[in-house]
């Protein structure tokens, strides 16, 4: 045995225990101590074999720190492989989540039972993988092969009695799980239960037809994947091939997926996000303020969808409006997002009324006296939120934190409008704020240690993922989105049409191209951001001209059914219109710029190299901890592909000398105004090195 795996003869069950803290991951020592303690179970007077784990969760996978690591023996498929044959049945208890090469080997076991707390699930593909030891053959035998595919192919866990009503599970528990699974193990000795080989299973053949359906859904959910298809094409191995040939097309297309950018994209992704909620020079055991009770200022559609978050967690909510017929239409708002919610089967309609009825509405800042916590949510106007927080610091409790939601003004002069600005920090939520995972969590200069602490536990508490900004215009999201935004503009007035720029960046993998966003938005956010600046400050004009027009013309985005494209009402699909190329022409016209034709690869170059630049300038200011919080900024906020990374991992992925070479360029041909090297890029470039070893000497 080893140190995370330990056996023993209890009765007539051989007890195999791994304890392998945090998640029971198969390290080498875990996979290591399963053989040698199998080995041993079936040498001994033991008439079963009971596979459990201490800790939170059976097994939860395969160790993805090993990943990219010479493989060390005992490989994953054999050892399942060695369960299955074992000499003696062999029975896997389930706990927590009990996923990829943990659900695996449970699947290689002869029978499965769990507490019904358990959920069980196969999420490699959310690593740019697949199963690779036999849960892409075992599952469609024990579940079927349409089951199997929406497992494996959403890598969602489903619980336990889903998972027993699809022959996943055989038994559930209750109470203490190891004693529930000894009974369980008694009973299938005493019954002289059979040793049942999920290999020897066959699989229910279905019609062609139902693949080729499933592959042309996974082309628009998956679109730009690879691992999908390659599920698609193992479970289409089980039904197709004897068991052996199946793991052998399954080993083939698992190494093929394993050694892929999109695989090492993902990867990074999944340690960027738990990384990003750790402050660089902070305890872990700072302490932290006891939030119960939240206050929401401003019930428009992000104060309404704030007040959700904090309500769904379980929180007190007092919601203030600065009429009662405002406040209705929040509360309005709050009504007609919970029934949606219930309608995507988020939750229940008793969990809709609990949620709704722990939010109070007030239009008297007296009530927001024994407010823990304060968010202001009201529109963009420094002067506004400055009036507000000078309000609150005269009615607020000592040591209630005050937030704000401000997408771009400046937080520490919000902060010097109060007595206390030690307890101010900036919370920026995401639109739809009771869906969009993602929150800049904004460090002003004087914002203390445990306000801040408090704000990035409290986060994880309302399901959001937090990234620590520093103070500047747009903090990291935004700040970068303006020079997309702006090359994007600039490729429309320079003779690429709206579709074209969008059909790009989409086919890219953007989940939504940059105008279609800009209609989504609201052309109007933009254009009275703009029309706050003094003339000069209003940026290059070619860049906000189209954009400036259509919202003159009344066309501000989806919200007007027009903007950049015409909007079905109901529908909300979107259709070009001539009326709007004729616009841009005369635009351009006016303007004096000579449109030409501008291929894909030079629209997606200029919007992505100009967030890669600009992500390394915040990264050089200390506006971002690590290039990693970028790469969860904009893959959690802004729809950029989970599978190329985030902006800084792509960076580095192309090679830090071509994003240079391509900047120079772009700089020449469009000025220093727009395309200035960042100084970290040319360093790491001399340097000969990448952000990703940058990142590991200087950003701990
Ligand atoms: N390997 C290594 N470390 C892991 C890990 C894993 N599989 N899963 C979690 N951790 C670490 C994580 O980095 C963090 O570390 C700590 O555990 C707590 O995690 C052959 C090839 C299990 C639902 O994809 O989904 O099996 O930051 O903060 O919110 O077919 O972790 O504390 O240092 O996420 O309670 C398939 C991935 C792998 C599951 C728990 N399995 N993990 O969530 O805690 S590929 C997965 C999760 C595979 C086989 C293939 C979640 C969780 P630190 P956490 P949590």
């Amino acid at each position: 045995m080893t140190s995370a795996v330990s056996y023993e003869l209890v009765d007539e069950i051989g007890v195999i225990t791994v304890d392998n803290p945090p998640v029971n991951a198969l390290s080498h020592a875990v996979r290591q101590g399963l053989h040698d303690a199998l080995r041993a179970a079936q040498q001994d007077a033991s008439k079963a074999i009971l596979i459990i784990c201490a800790g939170r969760t059976f097994i939860a996978g395969a160790d993805i720190t090993e990943f990219g690591k010479p493989p060390q023996e005992p490989h994953l498929p054999d050892l399942c492989s060695e369960i299955e044959n074992a000499s003696k049945p062999v029975v896997a208890a389930l706990h927590g989540t009990a996923l990829g090469g943990g659900f695996e080997v449970a699947l290689s076991c002869h029978y499965r039972c769990a507490l019904a707390t358990a959920k069980v699930g196969l999420p490699e593909v959310k690593l740019g993988l697949l199963p690779g030891a036999g849960g892409t053959q075992r599952t469609p035998r024990l579940a079927g092969v349409r089951a199997a595919l929406d497992l494996i192919t959403s890598g969602n866990p489903i619980d336990a009695a889903k998972a027993a009503s699809l022959g996943l599970v055989d038994h559930l528990v209750e109470g203490d799980l190891r004693e529930a699974a000894m009974a369980w193990c008694g009973e299938l000795v005493a019954k002289n239960a059979p040793r049942r080989k999920t290999s020897e299973l066959r699989v229910e053949t279905i019609s062609d037809g139902v693949l080729a359906e499933y592959r042309s859904k996974l082309a628009k959910r998956a679109r730009g994947q690879i691992a999908p298809f390659k599920i698609v094409d193992c479970v289409e191995a089980a039904m197709t091939q004897p068991f052996p040939e199946g793991m052998a097309t399954e080993r083939k297309k698992f190494i093929e997926c394993m050694q892929s950018p999109q695989s090492a994209a993902m990867r990074h992704m999944f340690f960027a996000e738990r990384k990003s909620a750790r402050i660089r020079g902070l305890s872990k055991d700072t302490p932290q303020r006891d939030i119960g009770k939240v206050g929401v200022i401003g019930a428009g559609t992000m104060g309404s969808g704030i007040a959700m978050n904090f309500a769904n967690a379980g929180m007190d909510v007092v919601l203030l409006e600065v009429s009662d017929e405002a406040l209705s239409n929040g509360l309005q708002i709050i009504a007609r997002n919970y029934v949606g919610g219930i309608k995507r089967g988020k939750f229940t309609e008793a969990e809709a009324l609990e949620r709704r009825e722990r939010i109070a509405g007030t239009t008297e800042y007296s009530s927001l006296a024994d407010a823990d916590l304060v968010v202001e949510a009201v529109f963009e106007n420094l002067g506004l939120k400055q009036d507000i927080f000078a309000e609150l610091d005269g009615v607020c409790k000592k040591g209630a934190i005050l937030a704000t939601n401000t997408s771009y003004q400046d937080v520490n002069r919000i902060a010097a409008a109060t007595t206390r600005p030690e307890d101010v920090i900036g919370l920026h939520f995401f639109s739809p704020a009771h869906i969009m995972k993602l929150l800049e969590v904004v460090r002003a200069d004087k914002t203390a240690d445990d306000v801040l602490a408090t704000c990035m536990a409290l986060a994880k508490k309302i399901g959001k993922t937090p990234v620590v900004s520093g103070v500047c215009y747009g903090f990291i999201g935004n700040r970068m989105l303006s020079h997309y935004g702006r090359e994007a503009q600039l490729c429309v007035i320079e003779g690429a049409t709206p579709e074209a720029v969008d059909t790009a960046m989409e086919q890219w993998g953007m989940a939504m191209g940059p105008l279609a966003v800009f209609d989504l938005a609201g052309l109007d956010v933009g254009y009275k951001a703009r029309q706050g600046l003094p003339e000069d400050q209003r940026g290059d004009p070619r860049a906000s001209r189209v954009a400036d027009t259509l919202v003159e013309m009344g066309r501000c985005g989806q919200k007007t059914s027009a903007g950049f494209y015409r909007y079905d009402a109901d529908t909300r699909k979107r259709t070009s219109d001539p009326e709007v190329q004729a616009l841009i022409e005369r635009e351009a016209e006016a303007l004096g710029v000579k449109r030409r034709d501008i291929d894909s690869s030079e629209i997606v170059d200029r919007l992505i190299f100009a967030l890669v630049n600009e992500g390394m300038k915040i990264i050089d200011e200390g506006i971002a901890q690590r290039p990693g919080d970028i790469d969860v900024v904009y893959v959690y906020g802004y729809g950029f592909p989970a599978f190329r990374g985030g902006p800084m991992h792509y960076g580095d992925a192309v090679g830090l000398d071509q994003v240079l070479a391509r900047v120079n360029e772009f700089r020449q041909r469009f000025g220093a105004d727009n395309w200035s090297p960042a100084p970290l890029l040319e360093k790491l470039v001399a340097d000969g090195t990448n952000l990703t070893d940058w990142a590991k000497a200087n950003c701990s």
